[in-house]
């Protein structure tokens, strides 16, 4: 199980800008590679993505990560045992010695740690997700596939001229079957497209592979629509498939208010909160992640108070998978669920224990993609049916989400009547 070399490349990612990759090798001979996303709407309290600057790319070249990772964390890590996750992700937590992973780039160290999982479940031959439970030793016996969360019309900083608010989603929970979610999702995306046609709007797709048109008059429109979609597919809102919402509210809050350029608005907090809790009350909405602004703390237990009993409150850009932040919102009452990107806090380890964190204190995680940067990287998947997530957000289209699905879908295979699915428990932490 020894780390014989680590080996960082600039890859592509699906926001045509650069991202890393990172290969592990053992003294075996087998290999684990691993590569890193970013995010486009990343909030201001993320770990450090180390960008080149210059010419090369628009400044967004990662040759200065890819260096790191070659000269300075190979050398301290060559030689450890690749199933002690936590002392090489510490080491170089330790190495980087800053709070936020500004000196060597989060994108470096998680892409080292992620090669090293890999590598040391392919020497074992096992599953990600369940080397990610063996070598945390997580206790948690059961298998709990997560439900599918698919944008399905976005706007906001990831595409042009759409919604102010970021990700409008589907969230097919009426089956237990991930594969039967899975394609009842995609069919009212389908339906969405077809209803969109109709009405004479754009059916282009934004970054995360959701539609993103022009010409929605209102924001409240597309929750509209896709109540629509749900209908027309066949399946009953809020019962088979309910919708979710990201706002991300962080986006669209200039000089103390949330700007609703649709509804020509300039919102307070407070405002905010009854805008959001009028929806909860017309639309079959699951979910609510990033209501507020990612320093808003004195409003979110206030919307959490008012809405958590019905649905899960996600922080997102509040808390940033970083177990600090969400122990503060525990300890504050801001949310009862969270989202979860590895890059946000960049190794494996803390990722892990942010999970773990939330489940202790009965917060669904979901795992999610990332906007921008997307890679075919699909360990977010085996994380969470290690953790036993609620959800995975990934988009309905493009390849490097679909993967995301196709993997979730292998996996229910392999584990046959071992899994169950969340379905409808979704809030069941088990
Ligand atoms: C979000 C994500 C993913 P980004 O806000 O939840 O959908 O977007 O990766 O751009 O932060
Ligand atoms: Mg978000």
């Amino acid at each position: 199980m020894k780390i014989k070399s680590v080996k960082a490349r600039e890859i592509l990612s699906s926001g045509s800008t650069p991202t890393i990759e990172v290969t592990c090798k053992l003294n075996s001979g087998i290999k684990g590679t691993a590569s890193v996303p970013y995010g486009a709407s990343a909030g201001i309290h993320e770990a450090f993505v180390l960008m080149d600057g210059g010419k090369r790319y628009n400044g967004k070249g990662m040759l200065k990560a890819v260096g790191n990772v070659n000269n300075i964390i190979s050398k301290k890590i060559i030689g450890l045992d690749a199933s002690k996750q936590r002392k090489i992700d510490e080491t170089m937590i330790e190495l980087d010695g800053t709070e936020n992973k500004k000196r060597l780039g989060a994108n470096a160290i998680l892409g080292v740690s992620l090669a090293v999982a890999r590598a040391a479940a392919n020497q074992k031959n096992t599953p990600m997700y369940q080397h990610i439970r063996n070598i945390f030793a997580l206790p948690i016996k059961k298998f709990i596939l997560p439900n599918p969360m698919m944008v399905i019309i976005e706007g906001g900083k990831h595409a042009d001229q759409s919604t102010d608010l970021q990700e409008y989603l589907v969230s097919p929970i009426g089956s237990k079957s991930v594969k039967e979610n899975i394609r009842s999702g995609i069919e009212v995306y389908l339906a969405l497209k077809r209803i969109l046609k109709e009405k004479g709007l754009s059916v282009n797709v934004g970054n995360e592979g959701a539609f993103a048109p022009s010409g929605l008059p209102t924001n409240e429109t597309p929750l509209k629509i896709i109540k629509e979609a749900i209908r027309k597919a066949g399946y009953k809102a809020g019962k088979d498939i309910g919708i979710s919402l990201d706002p991300a509210a962080s986006e669209i809050y200039i000089k103390g208010k949330y700007k609703l350029n649709k509804e020509n608005k300039k919102l307070s907090s407070e405002q905010m909160i009854d805008y959001f809790e009028d929806w909860v009350n017309k639309y079959p909405i699951t979910t609510l992640e990033d209501p507020l602004h990612e320093d808003d703390w004195d409003n979110w237990p206030k919307l959490t108070e008012r809405l958590g009993k019905k649905i899960p409150i996600i922080g997102d850009d509040l808390t940033v998978t970083n177990p600090k932040r969400l122990q503060k919102a525990i300890d504050l009452k801001a949310i009862n669920a969270i989202l979860i990107k590895l890059n946000q806090i960049g190794t494996l380890t803390e990722t892990v224990d942010c999970c773990m964190l939330a489940r202790k204190h009965k917060f669904m995680t979901v795992i999610s993609h990332r906007g921008g940067g997307e890679t075919n990287d699909t360990t977010m998947i085996d994380l969470a049916v290690a953790v036993n997530s609620g959800f995975v957000k990934v988009g309905p289209s493009r390849g490097e989400r679909v993967g995301k699905y196709n993997r979730l879908m292998e996996i229910e295979d392999e584990l046959g009547t071992k899994a169950k699915v969340a379905g409808k428990d979704f809030k069941k932490i088990v």
